[in-house]
This record gives structure tokens, sequence and C-alpha cells, in this order.
């Protein structure tokens, strides 16, 4: 399946300018999802949707990715109106991955089991959490907790939908993974500080 990256955001919390372009050990921020997306097996296409905030995102991903990554601009603001208009305007048929710019610790076996799970059920949308403890464990605040069940859970920013019904709501299959790389979600300093002894510790 084709694969969108959402990267226009204003990157208030962080407040380092545009987020996805933001030098995590050498490396743009969103060039780990990137570059994590393009080793997994079961992406296509990718498609990154930039917004006016996010205008040295965009020159960025061309100068690094030439081709390979697919720029949509979106009107920003609105993220779920965004994501339906990238979603329209990269032509991607069928099941399509989203995904947050700010996930610099996954890898591309988690990116390819979470399709394969979604394969599985059969539900035409997929959404990954995990449990708040795999985050409290992590040193991670978690911003959003849902309760399912009576079981607290965070998610992670790893969405599947079908993209022939964008505007519809659809079925939702909750896959809960206990794996604190995937509660990683830079949005503070903090969490950029403590992403950066991560990577470090697994080098
Ligand atoms: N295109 C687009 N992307 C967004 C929007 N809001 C958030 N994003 C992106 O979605 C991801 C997750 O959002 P969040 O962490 O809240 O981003 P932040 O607002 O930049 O801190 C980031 O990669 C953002 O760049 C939006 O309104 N439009
Ligand atoms: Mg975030």
């Amino acid at each position: 399946m084709d694969a969108i990256v959402m990267a226009g955001g204003l990157g208030q919390r962080l407040g380092m300018g545009e987020k996805p372009c933001i030098e995590l050990l050498g490396k743009p921020l969103i060039s780990y999802v990137i570059d994590t997306l393009r080793a997994a097996k079961n992406i296509d296409k990718i498609f990154v949707a930039v917004s006016p905030v996010t205008p040295r995102t965009e020159i960025m991903l061309q100068e690094r990715y030439k081709s390979e990554v697919g720029v949509i601009r979106t009107f920003g603001g609105n993220y779920v109106g965004d994501m339906i208009h990238a979603v329209e305007t990269s032509g991607t048929k069928g099941p399509v991955m989203i995904i947050m710019s700010d996930l610099p610790l996954l890898d591309s076996a988690m990116i390819d089991s979470v399709i394969e799970k979604y394969e599985e059920e059969g539900t035409p949308a997929l959404s990954v959490y995990v449990p708040i403890n795999t985050c409290k464990e992590a040193g991670i605040r978690p911003d959003t907790v849902f309760n399912k069940e009576g079981k607290l859970i965070v998610p992670t920013g790893v969405n599947i939908l079908d993209s022939s019904n964008i505007r519809q709501e659809q079925e939702d299959f909750n896959l809960i993974l206990d794996n604190p790389r995937l509660a990683m979600n830079v949005n503070t300093v903090k969490d950029l500080q403590r992403c950066k002894e991560l990577l470090q510790c697994a080098n």
C-alpha cells in the first residue's frame, strides 16, 4: 500500500521552527519515518502532506528524495481536512497508511507487521495504540489517552484507512502493541532529548 506522511503542523510545543526539518543526530526528523517506509516491503509509494507552515520541509524533501517522494501541498490548520485532501490528490487506490512525521524510532519490520495485521483483520480501517504503561516505562508523557474497555491506551500516529471511502467514517480495528518505540512521539524538547538518548544507546 501507499503511505502519506503528515507534515504540515505548527510544531508549537517544540518551538524550534519546522518540526519535520529539525535535525536529530544529523538527520531531519521526518527522514527517519521516510527511510523506514522506504525500507518496508509492504509500502509502495510515499507521499508527504506539507502545508504553508512547512515550506522548508518541501524544499528539503525535493533535494533529498527527488521524485522518490511525492510532495502534496495541503492548506494547513485542519488535520482531517488535509488528510482527505492528500489522499484524494495522491491518486492512491485501496488502503493507505497515514503516518506522522515525528516517530523517529519506528522500524520497517513494525510497519510491515502492522500492514500484515490489517490484512488479517479485514476491517476498512486500523489504528495503532500503545498501552499507557508502555509510555510511562519509556519516560514518555502522552498527550492523548483513550479508555478502551477499561484499558488506557495512547494513539501512536500510525493509521490505515480505505482511500476509496476517505470521506466516510470507517470501521476501525484498534491494534494495541506493547512497543515503546511506537510511543516515542517528538512533541517537546524533552521528547527530542529522550529520542537522542535512545538512538545513541541503540548504536
Ligand atoms: N498537513 C497537515 N499536517 C499536520 C497538521 N497538523 C499536524 N500535522 C502533522 O501531523 C503530525 C503530528 O502532529 P503533531 O505532533 O500534533 O504536530 P505539531 O502540531 O507540529 O506538534 C506532525 O508530523 C505534523 O506535522 C495539519 O493541520 N495539516
Ligand atoms: Mg506528535
